[in-house]
């Protein structure tokens, strides 16, 4: 294995070798998920393509399901920073959600842990592993935003917080879907641009 580095500096104690070996396996693991998908994927092919042994592989993940958790795991552990990070940008409401799907979308295009763990959902049926709960925690997460908006008088009268959470969830879930079955997510900006004019014409307050 090469000598690791982190942050551009040498990684020095047993501590940190091990974190940096972890995020290593989560990365090569994210990679081979999203291009060959769960059942293509083997812990050995793992280990090689990372260039560690499969014993270090097996320290941190007894088995290819428990690693699949962790990447979903990861995957989901970016949403909540990110929130926090769009809504210290001081927008509107109803600003603060579309700034959040378009960071979102490019997260989508560009994260390999987002884009394996987002593989191994729509494999969900095939692990057999308890996966995260999916799409709960994003229509959780815009019911709040949308509230916020509903009070600051910015949804279209007859639209509700949560149903305007499910449907951009759901666009948003399709729209991602598609454009990865097409066009590997290539044209996803393009894609998203166009669900967001249109269903925030849907549903936000006229100006
Ligand atoms: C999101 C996927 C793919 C929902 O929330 C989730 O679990 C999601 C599966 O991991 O899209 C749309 C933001």
């Amino acid at each position: 294995m090469k000598t690791p580095t982190s942050a551009g500096r040498p990684v020095r104690n047993q501590q940190e070798r091990a974190i940096h070996t972890r995020a290593q396996i989560l990365r090569t693991a994210a990679e081979m998920f999203a291009d060959s998908g769960f059942r293509q994927t083997s812990l050995t092919t793992v280990a090689e393509r990372a260039e560690i042994t499969k014993g270090a592989v097996y320290f941190h993940f007894a088995s290819k399901e428990a690693l699949a958790i962790a990447v979903v795991e990861e995957q989901y552990s970016r949403w909540p920073n990110l929130v926090t990070e769009v809504r210290g940008l001081g927008l509107s409401p109803i600003e603060t959600v579309t700034e959040l799907l378009d960071r979102t979308a490019i997260a989508f295009r560009d994260d390999v842990i987002v884009r394996g763990g987002v593989r191994l959902q729509t494999e969900r049926s095939l692990i057999e592993a308890q996966l995260p709960q999916p799409y709960t925690a994003w229509i959780g997460r815009m019911t709040a935003l949308l509230e916020d908006a509903d009070a600051a008088g910015q949804l279209r009268p007859g639209v509700t917080p949560e149903a305007g959470a499910r449907v951009l969830v759901e666009g948003f879930f399709g729209m991602q879907h598609i454009s990865d079955t097409l066009n590997g997510r290539a044209d996803l900006m393009e894609r998203w641009g166009e669900m967001r004019e249109i269903l925030m014409y849907a549903i936000a307050a006229r100006p």
